[in-house]
This record gives C-alpha cells, sequence and structure tokens, in this order.
C-alpha cells in the first residue's frame, strides 16, 4: 500500500508539509463518568489515523479521505455543520482554531492573530486510517486531534495538548452533535506506551500508570454492532444525569458535582417508582458507583492486584448493562461468555455503548483458544462474524518523519 505521503503527492502534485498520526483508546475502567465530572483511565493504542497536510493561500479546505475515496471542498471562512459526517470531524477543529467563540480556550499565547493566520490559511489534507469505525475506539476523536495537532504545527500555533483536547470536544459538540466528554480526545493525544492514564474530569490533572501485564494480553471483541441510536442516547444519558443532579442539589447544597454526591443522597432523593423517575436513579446510582469504583481499581492497580482489577471490569459492565442501559445483547453475551472463564480477569463493554467492542484482560496462551470458541459461539448467538484486536498501549499523537 502507498504511503500517505506518496497519496497526497499523486493528488495534490505537491508534498506534504507534514505527517501527523493520532491514535484510537481504550478505557480500562470509568466509563460514562468523563462528562460527570468523575475519573477515567484510558489508554492510547496501535491504531491510527494518518493526515498529510500542506498548505494553500485562496483561503479553501482540499479534504480527501483516501479509504473512502471522497474529496471535499469548502471555503475557510464559512464553516457550518456538513451533511457528511468524517468531513464534521475535520472542519469542526479548523472552525475551533480559526473561527469559534466557543473553543473552551481562555487564553491562546499565539505570535499572530489566528484572523490574520485565517486569511493564508487554506489547506490540502488527506486522511486515512486502521481504527474500526463505529467500534467505540475513538476513530472520530483521532481524526480531530491529528487535524489540530497538524494545524497547530502547521502554522505554530502553540496550543497545549489539553487545549486540543478541549477544543476538540467542542467541534465534537457543535459540529458532530454529540455531547461527548474529554476523554477519547484528551487520551489520543496524551497517550504514553505500556501507560493508562487516570484523568481527573473535574480538575483535568492526570497521572500515568505503568499498565504491566506480564502474562495477560488486552483483546478486544467487535460485536460489528454500530447502533444507529448511540448518539442520541448518549445525549440523553448525559441530560438523565444532570437531571438527576440538580434535584439532588435541591436538597443538598453543598453538592456541586457527581463528585460530591453520597450513594446515600442518591437514594434519600431519587429512589422513585415512577418510570422516567427510575431511569434518573439508575442513572446517578450507577455514575457514583463508576466514579467510586475507578478509584478503587486505581488502588488494585498499584499494588499489581489485576485479579481484583479484572472484578471490577465485570461490576461497570452490570452497571453499565443494568442501571445505564447504554449495553446491547451482542455487548452482554460476549462478556457473560467469558465470565467464568479462570483465564479471563476482566470484561466489559467499553465506550458509549449500543455495539462497538468489549475489553478484556485474557491470558496470552488461553488467547487463541477462547478468540477460537468465543467467534463460533457468537457466529451461531448472533448470526455475526466477531472480530477480534489484540492490542498494545502506545503514544499518543506525534509527528511522523
Ligand atoms: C464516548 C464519549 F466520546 C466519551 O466522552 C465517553 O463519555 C465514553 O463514550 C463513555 O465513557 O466514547
Amino acid at each position: 500500500m502507498l504511503s500517505i505521503r506518496t497519496q497526497f503527492s499523486n493528488h495534490f502534485n505537491h508534498n506534504p508539509d507534514l505527517v501527523v498520526k493520532s491514535p484510537g483508546r481504550i478505557n480500562l475502567i470509568g466509563e460514562h463518568t468523563d462528562y460527570n465530572h468523575g475519573f477515567v483511565l484510558p489508554a492510547a493504542i496501535d491504531k491510527y489515523i494518518e493526515v498529510a497536510i500542506g498548505k494553500r493561500t485562496d483561503g479553501a479546505i482540499h479534504m480527501v479521505a483516501l479509504d473512502l475515496g471522497e474529496t471535499i471542498i469548502l471555503p475557510i471562512n464559512n464553516l457550518s455543520p456538513h451533511a457528511t459526517q468524517w468531513v464534521n470531524y475535520i472542519i469542526g477543529v479548523v472552525d475551533q482554531v480559526f473561527n469559534s467563540k466557543e473553543n473552551n480556550v481562555d487564553s491562546i499565547e499565539n505570535n499572530t492573530p489566528l484572523n490574520e493566520t485565517k486569511l493564508v490559511a487554506g489547506f490540502n489534507i488527506c486522511v486515512q486510517g486502521n481504527i474500526p469505525l463505529g467500534a467505540g475506539l475513538s476513530s472520530s476523536a483521532a481524526v480531530e486531534c491529528a487535524v489540530l495537532f497538524a494545524l497547530n504545527e502547521l502554522y505554530g500555533l502553540s496550543f497545549s495538548r489539553m487545549q486540543m483536547a478541549l477544543m476538540a470536544q467542542a467541534a465534537e459538540h457543535i459540529f458532530a452533535g454529540v455531547k461527548c466528554g474529554i476523554m477519547d480526545m484528551f487520551a489520543s493525544l496524551h497517550g504514553q506506551k505500556n501507560k493508562a492514564i487516570l484523568l481527573d474530569c473535574d480538575s483535568l490533572a492526570f497521572t500515568y500508570y505503568p499498565i504491566e501485564l506480564n502474562d495477560y494480553s488486552i483483546v478486544l471483541f467487535d460485536t460489528q454492532i454500530k447502533h444507529a441510536l448511540a448518539s442520541s442516547e448518549y445525549n440523553t444519558r448525559r441530560l438523565e444525569c444532570e437531571q438527576g443532579l440538580k434535584i439532588i442539589q435541591e436538597k443538598y447544597a453543598s453538592v456541586k458535582t457527581f463528585r460530591d454526591i453520597s450513594l446515600e443522597q442518591v437514594e434519600v432523593c431519587l429512589a422513585s417508582k415512577d418510570v422516567s423517575g427510575l431511569k434518573v436513579y439508575q442513572r446517578c446510582k450507577y455514575v457514583v458507583e463508576e466514579i467510586l469504583r475507578v478509584q478503587l481499581a486505581v488502588q488494585d492497580l498499584e499494588k499489581g492486584d489485576m485479579q481484583a482489577f479484572g472484578k471490577k471490569m465485570f461490576e461497570t459492565h452490570t452497571g453499565l448493562s443494568n442501571l445505564y442501559e447504554v449495553s446491547c445483547p451482542e455487548l452482554d453475551f460476549l462478556v457473560e461468555a467469558v465470565a467464568n472463564n479462570e483465564n479471563v480477569l476482566g470484561a466489559r463493554m467499553m465506550g458509549g455503548g449500543f455495539g462497538g467492542c468489549t475489553i478484556n484482560i485474557i491470558k496470552k496462551t488461553a488467547v487463541e483458544e477462547i478468540t477460537k470458541a468465543l467467534s463460533a459461539k457468537y457466529n451461531q448467538a448472533m448470526h455475526k462474524e466477531l472480530s477480534y484486536y489484540i492490542t498494545s498501549i502506545e503514544d499518543g499523537t506525534h509527528l511522523v518523519s
């Protein structure tokens, strides 16, 4: 296969100024906690989006999705959400850099004012990747981070990685319409080889944790389900949590975020018998439990107790399936099928839910056998092929020399 540099040159008749690689992510534990001011424990993986970029001087953006064979051209001055979703991941961050007042970035220290840069800031860009789409591995965040990082380098904009994560998150909200948290962009930009990152989604402080799995591997089983409801249900979960938080705050004035809420307060304020009330109660119970669980899981990591860590992954799955209701039969099937296997330390659905992958910690010597047996069972029960990825933890967004 031709390199992205060559494909760029073939397409545009000039060499790219630079090439950037941005990884997908896994999340060991801490699901649906990022937008609830909790903790997450993601890591960047060995699957990437690559972009090659070169300056233009006419204020136009020429975008080529190499894997899809599609080209779209737009003027940089007048960007709004586009009907083609992959385009939104690019122009959403371009808008953050050059246009938006909603870019979440308090102070941008540039030598050149951005609106001056904008006048000459057209560019050509090619995008390609090997992150499976819709598999819950954050291919969209990886595109956003790759493009932002490339623009940052190309125009010497001096955004920090955290500023870029916040800008990519805002782009996803405004252009892709998903009110996501910061985890995916943060992980793609901040990943380090063989380390998971504990992110405090309230203060944005983070700590790296070496992941030494020795005889174990991280294996992702891909349901091959790309649920159409995912983004609207995701936004609904966010609203349900906000509703619950508000009710608790009415009784307990000291509660600012989910971090301040105890399980007892959830019971006192939200335990309810009517259907919509019950949903808010379940969502909030899950979030409070999960925030607590991540903090305990990190202690397991510190002690090297991966058995205890794995057990918490199963508990997370149960919460996501029964209380938060973001699983689906295929994800539940894959987790249940390995739940009593002595060679599997932990398994759970990962990411937003309604499809995508489960994350599993499996003894290396048993991976082949488990994968083979599970593929057959999955195929028989769900009439779908199971894909799997044995995953390594890698560095975050970087320039390719
Ligand atoms: C998706 C979102 F993009 C993240 O912000 C996070 O909320 C995750 O779902 C669930 O933990 O990946």
